[in-house]
């Protein structure tokens, strides 16, 4: 009976009208209809690939994500596209290299949506295989088409771009508007008292994080310091909308809730959610059952929390009966940061923690930190545990799930790796284009070069290395897994080969594109 029900549930709607009939025929069990499962993609905010005990991490435990992790293919060399959010979650749904679009950078929270509406994306592509698809958590992709009233429909959005609902705050915890929006419109907006966002000025009368630093609970400490909400200074003005905004300190808990509530509503069918956590970047604003649970302050916390929740998703999708006909899909948008703007205590309660792990650099860089993610895909009693090194990319999700739901469709930059995701191939990427802040360099095989770009080596205000540099860089990373040996000079074969492939992928390197100015 089970069996015959998921053979119904996973092909719905697309097979609808002769299923009806074999659905009624309990001798109808054929095993050529192949099975859809659900997919969902846990996505964390600026989670390093050191912050996970899986991931050799010591003094944090994250036994949710390690059970994920443990239970299913843990990648080694698995990369978000970017070591910043908006060009990674760019890629990550439309199997595009984000540096391919020029919109596709970090976003202020009044920002046009920078995926096309016609563009293919990975909720499209599984809406026409009739999947259900929902997005809960941080979008950051932008919003409209120019000037957004957020007091009326706000599209384009994830509507529009194939995600049947949608739930999440526009952009970052730290930039405005600190609202939900519901499937187009604000989440508990009174219309007596309309949001008003501003990106260049301030609203007359209201109090900033620069002059009044008296009405702060977390300082600033670069950037942060316009509009107060929660006595927490954000980026960007805004006014009104006391009713909706946000509690930081609920915002795990409630996207949680969402999330969980989606499953709930949609197990009948295939469905696709896209997951999305703000921890553990900045403001990191721990629930209250969390706080101190690290030793290392907020942000230790909020890794803590955020393994919490995911554990609590799991056991959701686990009392459904759904967790054997789940594949789930846990990495994080880029690498991690301490100090991002506010002072929160990251540096000082570090401790022995190394959020990169093994590698150099972190968020912002363009050394492996800033890009080479944890990366897990579990399903229970389809895919063996292992350790994969096989390269993969965020970017390859794209076309590798298409393939397991039996679509044609491709995307440009997107590989089909879905061998490699269930663990029964080792054969990934041969090469792989990253980018950090609009700077791009290249993988191939076990090497990495880095072309010269001009700007500070280490950026002053988040005190990690970016890979600037005035030459060359090379690096052969089975040797040299931290990058500190530059081989570029003593490989100069090696050296040219490689650009010339990048370029092949990439153009003229830095043709036209101006990198984000970090000090
Ligand atoms: C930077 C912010 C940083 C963070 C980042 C986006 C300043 C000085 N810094 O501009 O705090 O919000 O943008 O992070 O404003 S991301 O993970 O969404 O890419
Ligand atoms: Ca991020």
């Amino acid at each position: 009976m089970t069996k015959i029900y998921t053979l119904c549930k996973g092909t719905f709607p697309v097979l609808l009208l002769s299923l009806v009939a074999s659905c009624n025929n309990p001798q109808a069990q054929s095993p050529a209809t192949p099975e859809l499962p659900n997919i969902v993609v846990i996505y964390l905010d600026d989670l390093g690939y050191g912050d996970v005990s899986a991931y050799g991490a010591t003094e944090i435990s994250t036994p949710h994500m390690d059970r994920l992790a443990h239970g299913g293919v843990r990648f080694t060399n698995g990369y978000a596209s970017s070591a910043t959010c908006t060009p990674s979650r760019y890629a990550l749904l439309t199997g595009m290299y984000p540096w391919r679009n020029k919109e596709a950078k970090i976003l202020p929270g009044t920002a046009p949506l920078v995926i096309d509406t016609a563009q293919l994306t990975l909720a499209k592509l599984l809406k026409s295989k009739g999947y259900h698809t929902g997005v809960v958590g941080k979008w950051h992709l932008g919003l409209g088409s120019g000037e957004v009233n957020w007091n009326e429909q706000i599209a384009p959005g994830p509507n529009q771009v194939g995600f049947d609902y949608s739930y999440i705050m526009a952009a970052t915890q730290d930039r405005v508007p600190t609202v939900y929006i519901e499937n187009g419109f604000v989440a508990g907006l009174d219309p007596k008292d309309p949001i008003q966002v501003d990106y260049e000025q301030n609203f007359e009368g209201e109090p900033t994080g620069k002059d009044n630093p008296e009405l702060l609970r977390m300082p600033w400490h670069h950037g942060h310091n316009n509009s107060i909400v929660n006595g927490i200074p954000r980026i960007g003005f805004m006014k009104g909308g006391k009713a909706a905004q946000w509690k930081d300190e609920q915002m795990a808990d409630h996207f949680l809730s969402k999330a969980q509530a989606y499953v709930k509503a949609y197990k009948e069918e295939p469905f696709f959610l896209y997951y999305a956590l703000q921890q553990p970047h900045v403001p990191r604003t721990p629930h209250p059952r969390f706080v101190g649970r690290s030793g290392m302050g907020p942000r230790g916390d909020v890794i803590l929390e955020a393994d919490w929740c995911i554990g609590a998703f799991v056991q959701t999708l686990e009392e459904e009966g759904l967790l054997e006909n789940t594949l789930i899909i846990f990495s994080s948008d880029n690498g991690p940061v301490l100090n991002d703007g506010y002072y929160d205590e990251a540096v000082e309660k570090l401790g022995e923690h190394k959020p990169s792990g093994p590698l150099r650099g972190g968020k912002y860089s363009l050394f492996e930190a800033g890009t080479r993610v944890p990366f897990v895909t579990y399903w229970q009693g389809q895919i063996e545990p292992k350790v994969s090194q096989a390269l993969v990319c965020q970017l390859d999700l794209l076309s590798s799930l298409a393939s397991l739901v039996g679509s044609e469709q491709q995307a440009q930059d997107s590989q089909d790796l879905l061998e490699v995701f269930l663990g029964k191939s080792e054969e990934g990427r041969a090469q792989l284009v990253i980018e950090a802040t609009s700077r791009t360099a290249f993988r191939e095989g076990d090497w990495v070069m880095i072309p010269p770009y001009e700007g500070p080596a280490v950026s002053e205000q988040v005190n990690i290395e970016l890979g600037n540099a005035e030459d060359y860089q090379l690096y052969n990373l089975e040797e040299d897994l931290g990058q500190q040996h530059n081989l570029a000079e003593a490989h100069p074969q090696k050296l040219e080969e490689m650009i010339q492939h990048f370029q092949q992928i990439r153009g003229e390197a830095n043709e036209g594109i101006e990198a984000l100015e970090l000090k």
